[in-house]
């Protein structure tokens, strides 16, 4: 790869940092993954998570990437949502299937990526349909990837390799949008 360009990403997740570097890698940016957590407010949208991250950064020089993800589970009125981290830490994966036992099991997995430089902020939002499996399946990825399925295919995200689940994942959507902007305008910011 021709690097043209450097940027920080800040994420407490390093399987983000993985897919991220791997779809930016062919517009010539690379990625620098700075781990930090960050203050979340309590927002409807993901928008709004990803602009106070945004807003913490100020001190940080250079162009600076952060995103929030979030899997919209329609039967449940699209819970999580923008509380996807907080609902796996506290009840799981199992006890999540367990709310859905009957339930249509359509969903949307959504990313909003956003970049900064000094005071300017753009966000990339990407998302993709797909359905929630029975069971968890398997030892792959991160997070809700083991019940996620994405229209289409057949496995979950956690049985793709990267390569795979960034072919057209919410994230590649998004980051794809992100890269193909820094290409185009970097010269000028
Ligand atoms: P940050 O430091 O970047 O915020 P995080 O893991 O807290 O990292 P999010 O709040 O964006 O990230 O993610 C919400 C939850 O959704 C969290 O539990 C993630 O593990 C999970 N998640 C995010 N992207 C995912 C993906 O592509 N596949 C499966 N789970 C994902």
């Amino acid at each position: 790869m021709v690097v043209r360009l450097d940027v920080t990403l800040v994420t407490s997740n390093p399987g983000k940092h993985r897919e991220i570097e791997a779809i930016l890698a062919p517009y010539g940016v690379r990625v620098r993954a700075l781990s930090r957590t960050l203050v979340e407010p309590q927002a409807e949208r993901l928008e709004t998570v990803v602009d106070a991250k945004l807003d913490q950064l100020s001190s940080l020089r250079g162009f600076v990437i952060v995103e929030d993800s979030g899997l919209f589970i329609d039967a449940l009125g699209g819970f999580p949502g923008v509380y996807s981290a907080y609902v796996l830490q506290t009840l799981g994966l199992p006890d999540l299937l367990r709310l859905l036992e009957g339930k249509p099991r359509a969903a949307t997995f959504r990313t909003v990526a956003g970049l900064r430089r000094g005071k300017r902020h753009w966000l990339f939002p990407g998302e993709v349909r797909g359905t929630i499996a029975q069971r968890p399946r398997g030892r792959g990825g991160f997070g809700y990837d083991p019940v996620f399925v994405p229209s289409g295919a057949r496995s979950t995200y956690a049985q793709a390799s990267v390569a795979q689940k960034n072919e057209s994942s919410h994230r590649a959507i998004s980051f794809r949008a992100l890269g193909m902007f820094l290409s185009r305008q970097s010269p000028r910011l």
